[in-house]
């Protein structure tokens, strides 16, 4: 198994198994071998639309990426898949 490559940072992914949106963001953290925690929002009994989960993602969908930097404190979230998806090359690029 090839190692992930080194990354300071965490990556917590809101997202829900019948997600299409949600389900891009894990592939491209799974090919470029980046650890990352998933934190389930069940959309079926609209989770996605308690006042905790506004607070992350005023728009209220999925999937929302949050980045921590442990070297800088930073917490960096990010929405909109491809927009994550163009974080995630410029990043980490094959
Ligand atoms: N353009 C957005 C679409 C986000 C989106 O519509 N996500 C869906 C799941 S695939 C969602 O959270 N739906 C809940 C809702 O809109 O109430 C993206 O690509 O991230």
């Amino acid at each position: 198994m090839t190692p992930p490559p080194p990354t300071s940072k965490t990556y917590i992914l809101y997202t829900y198994y019948q997600s299409t949106c949600a389900n891009r963001v894990v592939i491209a953290l799974h090919h470029k071998s980046l650890p990352f925690t998933h934190h389930y929002i069940d959309l079926r009994s609209a989770e996605h639309e308690t006042a905790a989960f506004a607070a992350l993602n005023p728009s209220r969908s999925l999937p929302v990426l949050v980045i921590t930097d442990p070297t800088t404190g930073t917490e960096t979230i990010l929405t909109q898949s491809v927009a994550i998806l163009e974080y995630l090359e410029e990043a980490h690029p094959d």
